[in-house]
């Protein structure tokens, strides 16, 4: 008899690790489902047209009956619920939208699985984060944060995040679903929304080498980050959702860098030694509360999951400015 296909239902398809998981799964033979909201989406056609095989279901995070409806639609194996609204800085000035996508989206999610899902065939995905740990010093392990650490969440993302991480683990333990959380140090590459830090400085960088820029603006540069890349952490998801029991994994490089790395990694790839005369400090970049130092400890994933990354912090720096000089170098 044919092997049946494996079906996933993605929420955040149009999002940095929603583009890497479609890939991944439909290199290993995956039917695919992703959520896509709004009446206008500006992503709908780009991302129509890069992944021809995925099948569009219209839904939101803050509406559970689409989500019910995404469900009876997809018939998913797997769900990887990637949908959130993921900017720190953003979370701040919309604390209250972000606990309803990002907190309490989560809930919806798990129950439209559990009201669809009675038998618990479909394994689930969620995507919580280091920012639950905030990465002041008195919580900080040596080896790094790992399954066991303490949280203490600083901004209105990272406190959702953290009901969504915890609603995960009590639908695990009260309805017996197969419900996991990837805690996920922070992950980056060529598809990063330029919101965020590090795909900010390397498009800079590169409109800087190629005359249509002069400076960059940031707010503060000494927070340090344990920065991987996004196509390596996706694997990780996949293979959470393939284990045998369902637990809780961390995934990150076991490395942290400073903004102040990045900068000098990245200008030096056009030739720049000295970036200080590029760098303009702008308060409006700064947060009410800043998480000091991200430090992942990722053995348990390497011993159980068998996953290591593969690309290390100069190599996605790399990756990064080259991506974003041939993508500035064809634009007009
Ligand atoms: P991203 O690029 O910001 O993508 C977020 C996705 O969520 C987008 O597809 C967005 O759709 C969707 N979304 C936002 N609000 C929604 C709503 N109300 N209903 C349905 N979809 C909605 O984020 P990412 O970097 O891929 O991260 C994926 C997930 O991992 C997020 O949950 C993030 O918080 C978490 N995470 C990320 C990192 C990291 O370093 N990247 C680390 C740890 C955890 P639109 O296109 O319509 O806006
Ligand atoms: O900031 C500082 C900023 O926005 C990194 C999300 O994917 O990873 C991400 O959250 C650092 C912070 O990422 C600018 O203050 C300085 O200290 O790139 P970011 P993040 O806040 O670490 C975690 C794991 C997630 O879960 C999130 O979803 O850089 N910084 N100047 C700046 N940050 C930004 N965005 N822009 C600046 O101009």
């Amino acid at each position: 008899m044919a092997d049946v296909k494996k079906r996933a239902l993605i929420t955040g398809i149009t999002g940095q690790d929603g583009g890497h998981l479609a890939k991944l799964l439909h290199s290993k033979g995956y039917d695919i489902f992703g959520i896509i909201r709004g009446q206008h989406n500006t992503r709908r056609q780009i991302t129509e047209r890069e992944f021809p095989y995925v099948t569009l279901i219209e839904a939101d995070l803050v509406d559970q009956s689409s989500l019910i409806r995404a469900m009876q639609i997809a018939k998913p194996d797997e769900v990887y619920n990637l949908a959130a609204i993921s900017h720190v800085g953003y979370s701040f000035k919309n604390p209250q939208l972000t606990s309803d996508v990002t907190g309490k989206g989560v809930l919806n999610m798990l129950e439209a699985v559990r009201l669809t899902d009675p038998d618990n065939k479909v394994r689930f995905y969620q995507a919580s984060t280091s920012e639950m740990f905030g990465g002041l010093e008195y919580n900080r392990p040596e080896k790094g944060y790992d399954e066991d650490s303490s949280f203490h969440p600083r901004s209105p993302y990272g406190v959702a995040k953290l009901y969504g991480h915890w609603i995960t683990t009590n639908y695990r333990e009260s309805y017996n679903m197969f419900a996991v959380s990837g805690i996920l140090f922070n992950h980056e590459g060529d598809r990063r929304g330029v919101e965020f830090v590090t795909r900010k400085i390397t498009n800079a960088v590169a409109r800087i080498k190629l005359g249509k820029q002069d400076h960059i603006e940031l707010g503060d540069l000494w927070p340090k980050r344990d920065w991987g890349y996004a196509g390596d952490y996706v694997e990780g998801m996949w293979r959470m959702l393939q284990q045998d029991k369902p637990e809780d994994f961390v995934l990150a490089t076991g490395e942290t860098h400073s903004i102040e790395e990045f900068l000098t990694l990245a200008f030096k790839e056009i030739g720049i030694d000295d970036w200080k005369p590029y760098v303009k400090q702008n308060p409006a970049f700064m947060r009410p509360a800043e998480v000091d130092l991200l430090l992942g400890n990722p053995e348990k994933a390497e011993r159980v999951l068998g996953w290591k990354r593969k690309v290390d912090f100069p190599g996605l720096v790399k990756l990064m400015v080259q991506h974003d000089l041939t993508i500035e170098e064809t634009k007009i």
